[in-house]
């Protein structure tokens, strides 16, 4: 039976979701990539990243990073 292995994709798209702390970001992630959804969902500490593989006409690598809140940054 043929299948194609996960490094195999002819488009990788690289999606980088920032916002403010409970927005939202890590369940779309998670919705995206797993089809789930959690309502307590820790906050995020660093960066988080999940890929999806779709097949529509060519094969798509989606990868989701989602990052801690550009608020953050505002310590440094
Ligand atoms: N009702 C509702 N709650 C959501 C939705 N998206 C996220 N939440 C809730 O909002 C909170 C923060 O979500 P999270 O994904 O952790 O946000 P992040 O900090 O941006 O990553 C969690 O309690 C989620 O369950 C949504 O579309 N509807
Ligand atoms: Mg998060």
């Amino acid at each position: 039976m043929a299948y194609k292995v996960d490094h195999e994709y002819d488009y990788l798209f690289k999606i980088i979701l920032i916002g403010d702390s409970g927005v939202g970001k890590s369940n779309i992630l998670s919705r995206f990539t797993w089809n789930e959804f959690s309502l307590e969902s820790k906050s995020t500490i660093g960066v988080e990243f999940a890929t999806r593989t779709l097949q529509v006409g060519f094969v798509w690598k989606i990868l989701i990073s989602c990052n801690f809140p550009a608020s953050s940054f505002s310590v440094l």
